[in-house]
């Protein structure tokens, strides 16, 4: 189990909240009920908010668009944001397109695992794989890329779905000391909660903020990822839980 702490989480207090110096432990708990207050160790990570999973996209996501605002103001709240891309290549083992005789969202055996197939959508270099134009996060520090192996789909920007191949997230996030993890954007039932669970898997801490995410939602999958997320002890915040 690796839960936000909101005690550890008071980097800084509420402003106006009038701390009183040696204020201790007690001090702590109650400007808690303020809120979150992301520190030094904690990230935001705004996952593949790119033109294809919104409104009119390729694998459009229903409402994608509604949660830039919400992520725009997080992330002003977090010293240290890293953003993902979903970035294919042309052609590629995720595409329905690439199977004859299949269509979207039906599911195929590979190596690796059962894979969901999916429109044509993020393929590198191309409009639709450029994050939402809406985004304003200048102060992002990385923008880490996954899914660019022809042979092999990558919901999760720390781990491959082969479950070997790994994306450099988990060294980057050790070697700046990076925690606590904050995961938002789209889609929550595929990209968020794959990440969120490897994130929890690697020790780190790790909250997803709901209504900063969309998901696909495929047979109840949404549900299905809020219980995995629970079971793998990830915390499950709103946007107004912080300060
Ligand atoms: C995603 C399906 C296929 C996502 C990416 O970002 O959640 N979903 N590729
Ligand atoms: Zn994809």
């Amino acid at each position: 189990m690796s839960r936000i702490d909101r005690r550890q989480c008071l980097g800084v207090f509420a402003a106006g909240a009038g701390m009183v110096a040696g204020g201790g432990a007690l001090s702590r708990l109650a400007f808690a009920a303020d809120g979150i207050v992301p520190d030094e160790k904690s990230v935001l990570l705004v996952i593949d908010v790119q033109n294809c999973f919104l409104p009119g996209g390729s694998l459009a996501v229903n409402d994608g668009d509604a949660i830039i605002p919400v992520i725009n103001e997080l992330a002003k709240k977090f010293e240290n944001v890293v953003m993902t891309q979903d970035w294919h290549t042309p052609g590629h083992i995720s595409f329905a397109s690439s199977h004859k005789g299949k269509n979207p969202f039906d599911t195929i055996e590979l190596p690796y695992g059962t894979q969901v197939l999916w429109p044509d959508h993020c393929v590198m270099g191309t409009e639709s794989a450029e994050l939402a134009e809406g985004l304003d996060i200048p102060h992002a520090q990385l923008i880490i890329r996954k899914g660019y192996h022809s042979q092999v789909d990558s919901y999760s920007t720390f781990l491959e779905a082969d479950k070997a191949t790994r994306t450099g997230l988990t060294g980057y996030l050790a070697e700046r000391g990076l925690e606590r993890i904050y995961a938002c954007g789209l889609a929550t039932d595929f990209c968020v909660s794959w990440s969120a669970i490897d994130a929890a898997s690697a020790g780190l801490e790790v909250a997803v903020i709901e209504d900063a995410c969309r998901g696909i939602d495929i047979d109840g999958s949404v549900n299905a990822a809020w219980e995995q997320m629970a079971k793998a002890g990830i915390e499950r915040l709103q946007s107004t839980d912080f300060v």
